[in-house]
């Protein structure tokens, strides 16, 4: 699949900084040392509706990972996939009369118009599950030859015993597990399973659904985690820097892609940093498709609110605390984005150097994009109330405001 267009990213004076940042494996703060090519994936959208803001926070979230990063000198190889073939998206394409292909088309044409809005930077490889599917059947047959994998009534599934360090993700004990894979995709109820837990590698062909050739296991189509797994595997290798998505993802998908690669390669760990961000949510509860409690991104682009003011509402948030979609939070944006454009549209101002050392700092701590912002209002603050001499200063805070927080002024 194409991606969508890049954002230049302006380099700045001074130097960048080492991301640290939350694992949720270890459950504290690492400093990644990722060496001159970074290694990112993030889990892509399941194209059955618009992006909403929920989703648009967790790619702010990664787009500044990517950014502290280039800022510091890496090259970043970042890939995301897109679930174009999953149970939801064939749901609502049969509740909604519509060939599958087209909604997940059109969703996915609509999400890259968002992206591209927002100045999220692209993946280099952005992978269909579709398009994946003869990369996945090889990796399922392996696991089922090392016994990681069995049958049940034709569909095949993974052994989570074949992982010794299965649970190192999430740390959640069986019975929130348990809870959560009913929750989220999974079939804790099937009778004949060996763990309740185990989830679903390929699903094999069901009457009315689409399905592809598996070879020795039969037409189907793949599991939810195996897909990432695959996609992340060709593309990045193992012990890739991070591995990201909302915390909602924690359990039971990146646990279970996890073990799928590690019961595959023998190799520990899939990913150095497993990275989440926090939920959005609205009128007290997560947003969310299959709710439809929902703000979309391109909603709001029609109604003219200007896309830079969007990334400030997502900015505004700490990426990991779970946050609310009110009325104030717009027009919070949308006045700051102002004040920042009228501070920068003069040739001189205050000192520059010192904060760009301050947004640094804050992303690179944990990525504080709310510390990054305080650090800009204050100076914006001192040009609007004592102005200053600095020829140029404006226009490297420009600069730094695109290339650290992806904020066109
Ligand atoms: N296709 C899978 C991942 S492989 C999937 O979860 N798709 S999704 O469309 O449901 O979500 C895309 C991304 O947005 C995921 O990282 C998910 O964790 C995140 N996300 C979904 N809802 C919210 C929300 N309300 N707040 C923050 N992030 C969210
Ligand atoms: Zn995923």
């Amino acid at each position: 699949m194409h991606a969508w267009p890049a954002s230049e990213v302006p380099a700045l004076p001074g130097q960048g900084r080492d991301l640290r940042i939350h694992d949720t494996a270890t459950g504290g703060l690492v400093t990644l040392d990722p060496g001159p090519v970074a290694r990112l994936y993030v889990c892509g959208i399941t194209p059955y509706d618009a992006t909403h803001m929920g989703h648009a926070a967790t790619y702010n979230a990664f787009d500044l990972v990517q950014r502290v990063w280039l800022d510091n000198k890496r090259q970043v190889h970042y890939v995301q996939n897109v679930t174009d073939v999953d149970d939801p998206l064939l749901e609502r394409a049969v509740r909604d009369g519509v060939d599958w292909t087209a909604l997940a088309e059109q969703e996915t044409a609509l999400f890259r118009e968002d992206m591209t809005a927002l100045r999220m930077l692209p993946p280099r490889h952005y992978i269909g599950a579709v398009e994946a599917i003869p990369g996945i059947v090889p990796l399922v047959e392996r696991l089922r030859d090392q016994g990681a994998a069995y049958e049940l009534e034709g569909d095949t599934y993974f052994s989570v015993e074949a992982d010794p360090h299965f649970g190192g993700v999430s740390h959640l004990d069986a019975a929130a597990m348990r809870l959560l894979s009913a929750e989220r995709g999974g079939d804790p109820d099937r009778p004949g399973k060996k763990n309740p837990l185990d989830p679903m590698l390929w699903m094999a062909a069901r009457e009315g659904e689409p399905s592809w050739d598996g070879a020795s296991l039969g037409r189907g189509r793949p599991g939810w985690h195996i897909e990432c797994v695959a996609i992340a595997l060709d593309h990045l290798g193992m012990g890739f820097d991070v591995q990201g998505g909302g915390s909602d993802l924690a359990f039971p998908h990146h646990e279970m892609g996890a073990s799928h690669a590690q019961a595959l390669t023998g190799e520990f760990p899939m990913a150095k940093a497993y990275v989440h961000a926090g939920m959005v949510a609205l009128d007290g509860e997560k947003m969310s498709k299959s709710k439809g409690n929902l703000v979309f991104v391109s909603k709001l682009r029609h109604e003219g609110v200007d896309p830079a003011a969007i990334r400030l509402t997502l900015l505004a948030h700490h990426y990991r605390s779970d946050w609310e979609w009110t009325d104030q939070v717009l027009p919070d944006a949308v006045d700051r984005l102002e004040r920042w454009r009228a501070a920068v549209s003069r040739p001189d101002g205050p000192p520059a150097d010192a904060l760009v050392e301050e947004i640094r700092a804050a992303l690179a701590d944990d990525l504080d994009s709310p510390a990054a912002l305080a650090a800009v209002d204050r100076w914006a603050a001192l040009q609007r109330e004592s102005g200053g001499t600095d020829i140029g200063a404006p226009g490297v805070v420009s600069r730094a405001v695109d290339a650290l927080l992806g904020v066109a002024l």
